[in-house]
This record gives C-alpha cells, structure tokens and sequence, in this order.
C-alpha cells in the first residue's frame, strides 16, 4: 500500500469531506481516504497505481481546488 496526500482549497466543513471522501473513494485502486478540514489535507491508500494527478483530476471534478 501506499499512500499519496494532496491539500485542496474549498474544503471547510465534514459535509466536504464526505463528498471528498466519496468522490476519491470511486477511484479504482484507492481502499482509504483520509481528510483533515482544518488543513484541508486528504491522505489516499491506494495499491500504488494510483497517481497524485488522477486525484487531483477527481477532486477537481468534485469541485475542490488542489493546492
Ligand atoms: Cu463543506
């Protein structure tokens, strides 16, 4: 397992985080996802092939701005 962080902008409440965690969660590869509000920090478990540029494609696609 490994695991990839990303901070996006947009994230301020746990109803963000649900829809991060959801969104991020659909990724094929991807078995946790993390999100800390406050710094706005998502952590993703993933089997490796997951790359940091898939989940900011997700994330955009949810409507958060990563960093
Ligand atoms: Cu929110």
């Amino acid at each position: 397992m490994e695991t990839t962080t990303v901070v996006a902008s947009g994230i301020v409440c746990g109803g963000c985080a649900n829809a991060v965690k959801a969104a991020v969660s659909a990724v094929p590869g991807v078995s946790a996802v993390e999100v800390a509000v406050p710094e706005k920090r998502v952590t993703v478990t993933h089997d490796g092939r997951v790359s940091k540029a898939v989940i900011e494609e997700t994330l955009k696609k949810a409507g958060f701005q990563p960093a």
